[in-house]
């Protein structure tokens, strides 16, 4: 086993060795030992809904006991992982909003509400009245209103009607896909797919668009807007990223998993002068915190906390055997994290009842008790400083960034201050100096070299004039390999994306959160359509969407609602679909007469990179901006569009 066929990140490849010596297992190991993967698992044609079953397709056996095909069979697998992918997404929203609402109406809360502008602005979208209103008040109104769209019985989903573009709104209409409640059109999606009720590919695929586009205009939208207003909105800021952010004097704190509601009282706690005294007094020199996955990413983006690693980081950090406590709340924490944190001294913490896992302590975590529970555990992990065995073994490889970019402050950063506003951006778009727009996010899978799909992917785009934006893990990527430095421009751009970066100060790869901030994303889509000049909907737009390692149930949620959208989405491993001859051609082609996008598979990041590329090139094309031009040096004119007064 060589590390470097494991992972591109040199830190990982450390650890990755590092284990191999100790004997301790990973999710590459472990993978080994899966092989051959199931073919019918693979291809998505196994059925496993009722026990006449299960059923497997096979040229002998075209059909299920029931009669199901293929295709009925992969669509409704699909559809029940995009239930499952839409609900950790929204249920995430929902907590979120339920500690909104208690901020808003307790007077005792440790929570409070840190972006009063955005409150009125998310306020109004939804509706209510702001304007000679106190913050309580139209707090009260939001908390109740973004909490009815999880169970309300009638009409459709109030986002629907206030963040896409109203060409878009028209198509889900007219298709009949306009989400009613979040949590409807995920139990909808069981019902649908229960043994015997519906068998058309199409119509059951509807539904999971239906529900995706509930999880990222609706539910994932939710935990953005309302964790902005109660953590405060990100702006940029410089972070330090990859495993040797572990400090070997400090007690270390790694917070991993996805909602920013505990960890984001855990910076403020492991702050307080007391504490770090504690830490002191056993030898330490202070506290460290970093995270891990997607509760990095929101620590990160708010209060520059370093990122310790992305999700196939995860057992490589207790690695280190210099991590006191990882606490952990839900989705993508790998179970192993409970046998091998008993290795070591680490205390692995969980704290939803969501989520207990062997070998970890639990310690709940109520919202209403948000610092008490933070120094309990804060307190553990200095406690934990003294059985530290050794001095560890931290890698040395760092990065650095710049983090924070958001919808709204995008505005500042290409606008300049007195004129907020995406015309610089539609601009430089439809000049070419920028050809268009990516999202590249999502995981990380051990099918696939670590980190190496979405940097080379990355590259590839920026080499080419293509400004990225990214979340997840796939942003974590970027960050540990320097492509969140300004000064990535110069090396790795185009001439007219590197013109553009150096003229704002931005780098090429702009970090705008966590996986439910995907919802950024389509809000900056909506603002580039709502600019103008650049057509009426989000399908018009040079802009193409690709999560090259992914391997979650929320990446085809995610992937779903970008398609439905109007996005060219290409993913690494293919969707488990192909076993399905008329679901894959669906999804894959004529999805997109209805939609304008669609899905496509490619495990190769320059190829997919290029499939990205050539349809940017066509929607240009489309638009009439691929006019042959002279290139021209900078007149003041182009100077002022691009400055930050
Ligand atoms: Ni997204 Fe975040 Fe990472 Fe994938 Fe998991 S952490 S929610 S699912 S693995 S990007
Ligand atoms: Fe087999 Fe049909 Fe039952 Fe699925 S629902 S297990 S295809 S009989």
């Amino acid at each position: 086993m060589d590390p470097k066929e494991r992972s591109i990140d040199k830190a990982s490849q450390e650890m990755i060795a590092r284990m191999a010596e100790a004997g301790q297992q990973n999710a590459w190991d472990r993978l080994d030992a899966q092989a051959p993967q199931c073919g019918f698992g693979k291809q998505g044609i196994c059925c496993r809904i009722c026990t006449m079953g299960p059923c497997r397709i096979t040229k002998k056996a075209p059909l299920g006991v029931c009669g199901a095909t293929a295709d009925t069979i992969a669509a409704r697998n699909l559809l029940r992982m995009i239930a499952s992918g839409a609900a950790a997404h929204s249920d995430h929203g929902r907590d979120v909003a339920h500690t909104f609402k208690m901020a808003i109406e307790s007077d005792s809360c440790d929570y409070t509400i840190k972006d009063e502008l955005k409150l009125r602005e998310v306020a109004a979208r939804y509706g209510i009245k702001v304007e000679g209103r106190d913050t309580k008040e139209i707090g009260s109104d939001l908390a109740n209103a973004v909490l009815a769209e999880f169970g309300k019985q009638d009409g459709t989903l109030v986002s629907i009607a206030a963040y896409p573009p109203p060409a878009r709104q028209k198509v889900w209409e007219e298709l009949g896909v306009t989400p009613r409640a979040i949590d409807r059109e995920i139990v909808e999606i069981m019902h649908r797919t229960h043994m015997g009720v519906g068998s058309d590919h199409k119509n059951l695929i509807k539904q999971g668009i239906r529900a995706s586009l509930a999880d990222g205009w609706g539910g994932s939208l939710i935990a953005t807007e309302l964790s902005d207003i109660l953590f405060g909105s990100p702006w940029p800021i410089r972070f330090g990223a990859n495993l040797g952010v572990l400090d070997a004097k400090k007690v270390n704190i790694i917070v991993h998993g996805h909602e920013p509601s505990l960890s984001d009282i855990i910076v403020a706690v492991s702050q307080e002068p007391e504490l770090i005294k504690m830490a002191e007094d056993k030898g330490a020199t202070g506290i460290n915190l970093s995270g891990i996955c997607c509760t990095s990413n929101e620590i990160l983006m708010r209060h520059g906390i370093p990122v310790a690693g992305n999700f196939l980081q995860q057992e490589l950090a207790l690695m280190t055997s210099v991590v006191e406590v990882m606490l952990v709340d839900v989705q993508c924490i790998m179970p192993s994290l409970g046998s091998l944190s008993n290795c070591f001294h680490t205390k692995l913490i969980t704290t939803s009842p969501k989520c207990k896992i062997d070998g970890a302590e639990h310690i709940e975590f109520h919202e209403d008790r948000a610092i008490e529970t933070a120094r309990k555990i804060i307190k553990i992990a200095i406690e934990n400083f003294e059985n530290r065995k050794g001095k560890g073994k931290i890698p040395k490889a760092t990065e650095r960034g710049i983090a924070g970019f958001t919808t709204e402050n995008i505005f500042y950063h290409l606008g300049g201050r007195f004129r907020s506003s995406y015309r610089p951006l539609n601009d430089n778009i439809i000049n070419g100096r920028i050809r268009g727009a990516a999202g590249v996010v999502g995981c990380n899978n051990p099918k696939q070299v670590h980190d190496y799909g979405h940097l080379t992917m990355i590259k590839e785009l920026i080499k080419n004039d293509v400004i990225v934006v990214s979340t997840g893990c796939s942003a974590l990527a970027a960050g540990k390999a320097g492509l969140m430095r300004p000064d990535a421009a110069a090396k790795y751009c185009g001439e007219g994306l590197a013109e553009v970066c150096e003229a704002v100060g931005i780098p090429p790869v702009l970090h705008v959160g966590s996986c439910v901030d995907n919802s950024r994303i389509l809000t900056i889509l909506s603002n580039i359509v709502a600019e103008g000049g650049l057509g009426e909907d989000i399908s018009e737009l040079p802009a193409a969407g690709a999560a090259p390692e992914w391997m979650s149930e929320k990446a085809v949620s995610i992937g779903m609602y970008f398609v439905a959208s109007g996005v060219y989405t290409v993913i690494g491993e293919p969707l488990p679909i192909l076993g399905a001859p008329n679901l894959t051609r669906y999804l894959t082609e004529e999805i997109e007469k209805d939609f304008g996008g669609k899905w496509a598979f490619e495990r190769d990041p320059i190829k997919a990179a290029h499939m990205m590329i050539e349809h940017i090139e066509s929607k240009r094309d489309a638009l009439g901006i691929n006019k042959e031009k002279e290139r021209k040096l900078y007149d003041m004119a182009d100077r002022r569009a691009l400055t930050i007064e």
